[in-house]
């Protein structure tokens, strides 16, 4: 079992990758896209005038409200929360749309899901990159077995055709490893399919990764090693940048009596038995159901209350929570869903029934089936770095939330 193994099987608290990668030398700490501007960076017009005029245009460019990631093309990126545990995304070419990447499986799905067929043919014109894979690797040249396999290049020898050039070189340099001459490659072709995911159908659907900073393809083989390539060609990128792009998931359908929702298939769900007493302002639990979000970020209860007197929406106004600002309280329409949507962010550290928010975040949703049955929703996020995340997911959920009235 290789360390890669070992990581593919962590539970999903205890994963930190960026830590484990760190440990077994695969990277370094990534460093920032867009330039990260301390608070007191705005100076005095002389001051100004004795900067350069290359750095003038520069802060220009980095201040103007139009740079920042939407000037960039994100398209197959890989983008890697250097503020959190180095947790991984991928931005879809197909609709522009980040995916979280999670733990190495969810990631392998992933990129399969998105993955584009292509010819043995077609691929054999884009020229391949390598980097460090914890792959068995017989001959140690740097290709591991399976992918010498799949090339035609012997693993049991580092120099396939005894030209003096070890496979690697050759790969790297795209020269023929098992003969003699330069590869073909064709240019207009890899800057095509520059972040994408390609399948190889002729070859038992083994995946490539075609990085977009050099349009050369990366081999993704099992799980582990997928996972390897994407930390080792991700970019690293603020919470604050990461909150401005678009996010989406692939959906799980959890359908009860009383609603469907449709939530991240990275988190993980238990459907409780509420108490006989449960209660939430006084109406009776009836049913109730948890999910935990990967990393151990936070979690989301969905309860339905139902009682016998009619309540309105005005009960569930939550006025107070200690030390907690208020930063939204909204009443408005879902669909036909009336609904009320309140937003608490801490401005201090604080442990709520046991649970420690690091400046987090809670948020509320009450919507109304009929007088006498609700849906309460709380979620719960620890961190401050993740409360956009949150919120994005929280509003998302809201949306696709359907209600079954009986
Ligand atoms: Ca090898
Ligand atoms: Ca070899
Ligand atoms: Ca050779």
């Amino acid at each position: 079992m290789t360390k890669f193994d070992e990581i593919a099987n962590l539970p999903p608290q205890n994963f930190l990758p960026t830590f484990w990668l760190q440990k077994v030398g695969l990277r370094s700490k990534p460093s920032l896209i867009t330039p990260a501007f301390p608070k007191n960076y705005y100076m005095s017009k002389t001051k100004l005038f004795q900067l350069p005029l290359v750095v003038l245009l520069f802060l220009i460019f980095a201040l103007s409200p139009f740079n920042a990631l939407a000037a960039l093309n994100n398209s197959g990126k890989i983008f890697l929360q250097i503020e959190q545990n180095g947790e991984a995304w991928y931005a879809n070419p197909s609709d522009g749309n980040l995916y979280y990447l999670g733990r190495p499986l969810d990631a392998f799905n992933v990129m399969k899901k998105f993955g584009v067929g292509i010819s043995d043919k077609d691929i054999s014109l884009i020229p391949m990159g390598l980097i460090p894979s914890s792959a068995a690797d017989t001959d140690q040249d740097g290709l591991c077995d399976e992918l010498e396999n799949l090339l035609g290049t012997k693993y049991t020898s580092a120099d396939s055709d005894n030209d003096d050039f070890s496979d690697k070189a050759e790969i790297e340099g795209w020269h023929n490893p098992v003969g003699s001459g330069v590869l073909k490659a064709n240019k207009a072709l890899a800057e095509k399919l520059k972040g994408k995911i390609l399948i190889q159908v002729e070859k038992k659907g083994a995946g490539w990764y075609v990085n977009p900073a050099n349009a050369k393809r990366y081999y993704l083989g099992r799980p582990g090693n997928a996972f390897e390539i994407m930390y080792n060609l991700g970019i690293g990128i603020s919470n604050k940048n990461l909150a401005k792009l678009p996010i989406n998931y692939f959906k799980e359908t959890f359908k009860t009596d009383y609603y469907e929702l449709k939530y991240p298939n990275t988190w993980s769900k238990t459907v409780l038995s509420p108490a006989a007493n449960a209660a939430y302002n006084k109406i009776p639990i009836i049913h109730q159901v948890e999910f935990q979000l990967p990393s151990g970020i936070g979690y989301l209860n969905v309860n339905v209350l139902e009682g016998n007197d009619d309540h309105t929406l005005g009960d569930f106004n939550i006025s107070a929570i200690a030390k907690a600002d208020k930063l939204i309280d909204n009443n408005f329409l879902v669909g036909i869903k009336p609904a009320k949507v309140q937003k608490f962010k801490f401005p201090l550290p604080i442990t709520i029934n046991g649970k420690k928010f690091e400046r987090g975040a809670q948020f509320f949703a009450d919507i109304m089936i009929s007088t006498k049955k609700f849906i309460h929703l709380y979620f719960a996020v620890y961190n401050e770095g993740d409360i956009t995340l949150a919120e994005s997911y929280f509003n998302k959920l809201l949306k696709d939330l359907k209600l079954i009235i009986k």
